[in-house]
């Protein structure tokens, strides 16, 4: 008896973590360290995409021209365009940046067709 209540509170113990910080990392509107994420809905909702290569990448079909809602933990200025391969109408977003609405003064709601993450950080221009 006394040895299973002993097990229990070891139970207790080992799942704290997952109500903390590790949690909050985890949900669908977190982004993870080094990643550049957007979401299809303001807020960080909706059908998420995370993109941790650098270079340009065309979102793929079901993403493309639907995303509403950023964040760039990338760790350098990291870019949308309106177009396909990095073409097109252009917004920058500096490292850091959390953006819940892309159609707010950023005017680029349901735009982007490409991303790129650059090498190096430079700032937005
Ligand atoms: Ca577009």
């Amino acid at each position: 008896m006394k040895k299973a209540a002993l097990i229990a509170i070891g139970a207790i113990v080992a799942l704290a973590p997952a109500t903390g910080e590790a949690a909050k990392q985890k949900g669908p509107k977190a982004c993870p360290s080094n990643a550049f994420c957007a979401w299809t809905k303001p807020n960080y909702e909706g059908k998420k995409v995370v993109l941790k290569a650098t270079g340009v990448e065309n979102f793929a079909q079901g993403f493309n021209n639907r995303a509403s809602s950023v964040k760039n933990r990338a760790g350098v200025t990291t870019y949308l365009y309106a177009k396909r391969n990095g073409e097109g109408d252009l917004r920058c977003f500096g490292s850091g940046d959390k953006i819940p609405d892309l159609g707010d003064s950023y005017d680029f709601n349901n735009e982007a067709s490409s991303s790129r993450i650059p090498q190096q950080d430079s700032p937005c221009f």
